[in-house]
């Protein structure tokens, strides 16, 4: 009986403590792995169709577990008819990039129909990183990260925002830490028929290819808190260093 208590005891203690604890897994609507190919491993079916970039070398060293793109057509298209990628009030993207480009878009879902121009970018941008939002009222929200991260090698950037997530609520993450933060207005992003494109972006507008590589693309349907973007740093990181 005793025996049958204590384990009952044991169940309940990590039912409650997996409750507490979000699972990188929670709110993962897109994830590209990139191993061998660009097919969406998060059971949503968001698969990529690639345009041009050609599989490489990842950052552990492994062949055809990367894309590289040429920074003149490259692409990768994803998002099923348009919309299963569209988010409203809350969102974390995140790639590993390696780049010397001082401008390209990394991840993007952008519109041409007005009033709104972008959804959501994470790029590099006048040689830093940015992260542009878009909503309904305001054009052209923009979080500048503070690194310059061209130098060839692999980084992870991270970029979140929560519509009620107060001050500071967009946030740049480098490899693991804070880079910048910043209070965004955006009351809620635009959700137009349009696909998430990776490496450049659609036909429609000038299109901002990324010489360079690209690698563990993941968008997510809620803000990632600071401990959990640094727990997939740690989670995706070379091991070897
Ligand atoms: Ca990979
Ligand atoms: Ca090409």
């Amino acid at each position: 009986m005793k025996t049958k208590i204590t384990l009952f005891v044991a169940v309940l203690a990590a039912a409650l403590f997996g409750m507490g604890c979000a699972s990188l897994d929670d709110g993962l609507i897109a994830h590209y792995p990139f191993s061998g190919d660009a097919k969406d491993e998060s059971g949503n079916g968001n698969d990529g169709e690639v345009k041009g970039p050609t599989l490489a070398v990842d950052r552990h060293g492994k062949p055809n577990s990367a894309y590289s793109f040429d920074g003149v057509d490259d692409f990768i298209t994803t998002g099923g008819d348009g919309t299963s990628l569209a988010l409203s009030e809350r969102i974390t993207i995140s790639a590993w990039f390696a780049s010397t480009d001082d401008d390209g878009w990394i991840i993007s879902r952008t519109s041409d129909t007005e009033p709104a121009h972008q959804n959501y970018i994470l790029s590099i941008h006048n040689q830093t990183t940015a992260f542009w939002l878009n909503g309904l009222e305001m054009d052209d929200f923009r979080l500048d990260g503070n690194l310059d991260l061209r130098d060839g090698k692999w980084h992870q950037l991270v970029a979140t925002w929560e519509k009620n997530g107060g001050v500071n609520n967009t946030k740049i993450y480098v490899d693991g830490s804070i880079d910048n933060s910043k209070t965004s207005p955006i009351d809620s992003l635009t959700t137009p028929i349009w696909k998430v494109q990776i490496g450049g972006g659609i036909e429609a507008l000038p299109r901002n290819f990324l010489k360079g590589s690209i690698d563990d693309v993941r968008i997510y349907s809620r803000a990632l808190s600071s401990e959990e973007v640094k727990a997939l740093y740690d989670l995706e990181k070379p091991k070897t260093k």
